[in-house]
């Protein structure tokens, strides 16, 4: 059999054995088929099945969460973790916690950590969990009682050197510090190890918080820069306004480009004089109001219902930093017609297939999540290695460090995209030089 036949098959077998999971099976097949070249070179990891052991998770733990709201009522939510591949290290990935959480979504986060924290060069596995838990519109108390509940029944399966999670959408600081007040109380031991993203106080790292979007604005850097562009003067729009929303406009605006759009899952701002980032973050990180607030306060600016009507926005570049799959053929047209000339990816998977192809065929800049939205899990690696040291990095130490692993992640994607005959194809590159080191692992260390 061939490598290509090989891939086919492997991949027909991942859509027969989890039906009904789109997100999954798209996030195996564009990572499977850029491997293609690989295998052609490595007959041996055909012979020793690394694929068909690559995309099935080492473990799926799903649990019954139950809690009780402000009202008196017993709420039932449902937990996940996928546990997906330890080759290189403890498993390591966020916590997401949306109604549209399912096992899908859980197993295409935690299949896209694999390749993503081999990028970084530290060592750590590939994992994802989460709940369909909504925490919109919940006082503290109710997120505090989830939060201790889910722990409850996750602590027996993580560790500091088994399974180490994070946030992701929905989770951020606060449910990070009510999850860690739990498993400290179930275990009775301060291993703080076993989460990242915490607050200073109890050995968070700093620049975890900006990490992803600072690392987003890094890559997206090295990337335009070896075309001979940079963002000063630039036109950006930015979907989303959470986590990696805020911190890649802060970047960007810092490098001087004028971020011109942001969005919610209700609509987007327009604010064609620059974004006025204090009140974003006064309204999401503090109020956890609504985008369309915004307006209110910038009479100059406009909100649009529809949060994937933002790309209708002209811009230069262009950061979608919200969610999976918010740009479909039809806005990646739209962006072309209206000159855009990078895309840069905060979110994981915001670009489905015929997006990524229609970018590509277009001579767009494309950065592909896994490698440009590394930087957070990076520094979630940073804040281990800061807790088993005990010892506690300044600023300017952990910055320094993102950026020369943002740099490196750039480096080593497009080497190995030009290697393979893929030049300026990151996505293929950054496939193959994550996939490169987890294969090589998970060859020496026999069929397990
Ligand atoms: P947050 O919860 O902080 O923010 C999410 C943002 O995206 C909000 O503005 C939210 O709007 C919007 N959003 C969420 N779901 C949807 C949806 N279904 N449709 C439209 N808009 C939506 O999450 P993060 O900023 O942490 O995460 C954003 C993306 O970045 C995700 O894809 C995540 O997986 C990825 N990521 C995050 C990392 C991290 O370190 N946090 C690291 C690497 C990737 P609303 O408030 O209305 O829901
Ligand atoms: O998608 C991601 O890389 C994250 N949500 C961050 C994971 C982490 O462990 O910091």
């Amino acid at each position: 059999m061939n490598a290509k036949q090989y891939v086919d098959q492997v991949f027909e077998q991942v859509v027969k054995r989890n039906p009904g999971e789109p997100e999954f099976h798209q996030a195996v097949q564009e990572v499977i088929e850029s491997l293609v070249p690989v295998l052609e070179k490595h007959p041996e990891y055909i012979e020793a099945g690394i694929l068909e052991r690559l995309v099935e998770p080492e473990r799926q733990i799903i649990f019954r969460v139950p809690w009780i709201n402000d009202n008196g009522k017993v709420v039932i939510n449902r937990g996940f973790r996928v546990q997906f591949n330890s080759a290189i290290g403890p498993y390591k990935g966020g916590l997401r916690f949306h109604p549209s959480v399912y096992i899908g979504i859980v197993k295409f986060l935690g299949f896209e950590q694999i390749l993503k924290n081999s990028l970084t060069g530290l060592p750590i596995g590939g994992g994802k969990g989460g709940s369909d838990f909504d925490p919109k519109g919940k006082s503290d108390r109710e997120v505090m009682k989830f939060c201790q509940s889910f722990m409850t029944e996750l602590y027996r399966h993580i560790g500091p050197d088994i399974d180490v999670p994070a946030g992701d959408i929905g989770v951020g600081g606060r449910e990070i510090g009510y999850l860690f007040g739990q498993y400290k109380r179930i275990k009775g031991a301060f291993e703080n190890g076993v989460l990242t993203g915490k607050h200073i106080p109890y050995g968070g790292s700093l620049v975890r918080t900006e990490a992803t979007g600072y690392g987003l604005v890094y890559f997206t850097h090295e990337m335009i820069k070896a075309k001979g562009m940079s963002f000063s003067g630039k036109t950006v729009v930015v979907s989303g306004s959470g986590n990696v929303a805020i911190y890649a406009t802060k970047k960007v605006q810092e490098l001087g480009g004028n971020v011109v759009a942001m969005s919610d899952s209700n609509g987007f701002i327009y604010d064609k004089d620059g974004i006025k980032l204090d009140t974003v973050q006064q309204l999401k990180e503090v109020e956890r109001k609504r985008i369309s607030e915004y307006v209110k306060i910038h009479p100059a600016s406009e909100y649009h219902e529809g949060c994937t009507n933002i790309w209708t926005i002209p811009c230069e570049i262009a950061l979608p930093c919200a969610t999976q799959n918010e740009i479909n053929e039809a806005s990646a047209n739209i962006l072309i017609k209206n000159g855009v000339k990078a895309v840069g990816e905060g979110a994981n998977m915001p670009s489905t297939l015929e997006a990524t192809k229609v970018f590509q065929e277009n001579g767009v800049l494309f950065a592909p999540a896994k490698a440009s939205n590394a930087g957070g899990v990076a520094t979630s690696a940073l804040e281990m290695s800061q807790n088993s040291m005990r010892l506690h990095w300044t600023f300017e130490e952990v910055d320094s460090k993102l950026k020369d692993i943002m740099t490196n992640i750039y480096k080593v994607s497009s080497e190995a995209a030009e290697k393979y005959g893929y030049k300026d194809n990151l996505v293929v590159g950054a496939n193959i030089a994550g996939f490169l080191k987890v294969a090589d692992a998970m060859y020496k260390q026999g069929i397990v």
